[in-house]
This record gives structure tokens, sequence and C-alpha cells, in this order.
């Protein structure tokens, strides 16, 4: 058996198949209005095989100058879309933060993109977990513990799934090593889409 990292949680088929549908036309709402773009490894300016966007305040970009959030898209320069109030609802319902988030990076794969191992840090807050959201073609995903190099397991994400990244499991390694092609038919054409729920300031004191 796969045991996941303490921290991590797993939540197989958390959205039933029409909460995903309406999920889906939120998100064509989102990439309508702040288009997919390609960003690039910080330095070597080596293009991303996934394409992204962001809804939320702030959106998490990367180019040759490095990861960071902003809060304009880096091609349109204008606002990101806000971030559905479905998936605030979904935030609230299982990051147990009392928080809202105020990015949501929109990742989507086609069937020969993947995502090297990396850990989510870019965030002020670390406290507040990561929460993710699967739509689409399953995917194999890796997962190991806070240090590059450990052991990691792995385990398939199919849509309609959701993955917290709390706790001690918030700086885990985690990567996506393939995509299942033609194993969903909720996207048209296929493919893959990740959303992950983060807070990137810390909030001021209660
Ligand atoms: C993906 N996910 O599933 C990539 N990060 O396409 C992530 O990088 C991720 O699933 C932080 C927390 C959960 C995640
Ligand atoms: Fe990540």
């Amino acid at each position: 058996m796969n045991v996941l990292p303490k921290g991590v949680r797993h939540l197989p088929g958390f959205l039933d198949r029409a909460a995903q549908q309406a999920l889906v036309e939120e998100i064509r709402a989102v990439v309508a209005a702040a288009p997919l773009y390609r960003p690039q490894m910080p330095r070597t300016g080596k293009p991303f095989s996934v394409r992204m966007t962001n809804c939320g305040d702030l959106g998490w970009v990367a180019d040759r100058t490095g990861y960071r959030y902003q809060p304009l898209h880096p091609e349109t320069g204008k606002p990101w879309p806000a971030i559905p109030e479905t998936l605030l609802d979904l935030w609230r319902g299982t990051s147990a933060y009392p928080h809202l988030p105020e990015a949501c990076l929109v990742n989507f794969y086609d069937e020969t993109a993947r995502l090297g191992l990396h850990q989510d840090r870019d965030e002020a807050d670390l406290d507040a977990p990561v929460v993710s959201v699967s739509l689409g073609d399953a995917c194999l995903f890796r997962i190991g513990g806070p240090v590059k190099g450990g052991r990691t397991t792995s385990l398939k994400l199919v849509s309609g799934d959701v993955l917290v990244l709390g706790g001690e499991g918030r700086l885990a390694f985690h990567g996506v090593d393939r995509l299942y092609p033609g194993t969903s038919a909720l996207l048209r054409k296929g493919g893959r889409i990740n959303l992950t729920l983060r807070r990137v300031t810390r909030p001021m004191a209660l």
C-alpha cells in the first residue's frame, strides 16, 4: 500500500460529475478572461510543457527572472479574474484554515505535458495548506517528503479528486510524471486541468 506523507490528504471523487462539469464551465470563463500562457524556467528560459493561468487577487507566474505572485497577467497586463465561489466553498470545506485563498493557479496538461518534482514555497504563509482539484484525464502524481531525493510514492489522480497538502506535508516534493490520455470525457478535447488554491500573504492577526 502507498502511504501518503503526514499532512497529505487524498479525497478521491470529492466532486461528482455534475460538480466537475459546472467547475469546468467556470474555468472556461476564467481562461476566456485570462488566457493560458506558457511560463518559462527561471534563468534558462526553458518553456514549461504545462500551460498556466490564474484567478484571484494574485497569480503565480514563472519567467526568466524567477517565480513570484503578481496581481496582473504577464501577457495581457490585466488583473486576474476572481476565484469562482464554488472553489472558495471547496476551500472552506477542506482547508481547515480560517482565511480565504488569494490565488488559484490553473494548470493545463496536454497528453505530453508533465511537471517536475517541486515544492510549493513561494507563499509567505506556509501555515495554510495548498488544496488541489483535478479535472479531465487521469495523471500519475508523485509525492515524497520535504527533502529532495528522498523516497516518493505515486498515486493516480482522477477527475474530481481533491488533494490537500497541509501541516507536515505542506513542503512535500511532488510532481506529475505523466497523463493517461483518453481516460476522461469531461474535457471535449481531452487533457487535464489542475487547480491549486493558495493563501499567499500572511493574514493580519485576528
Ligand atoms: C498537478 N499539482 O496536480 C500539480 N501543488 O497538476 C501541484 O503542483 C500541487 O496538487 C501543491 C499542492 C497540491 C498539488
Ligand atoms: Fe505544486
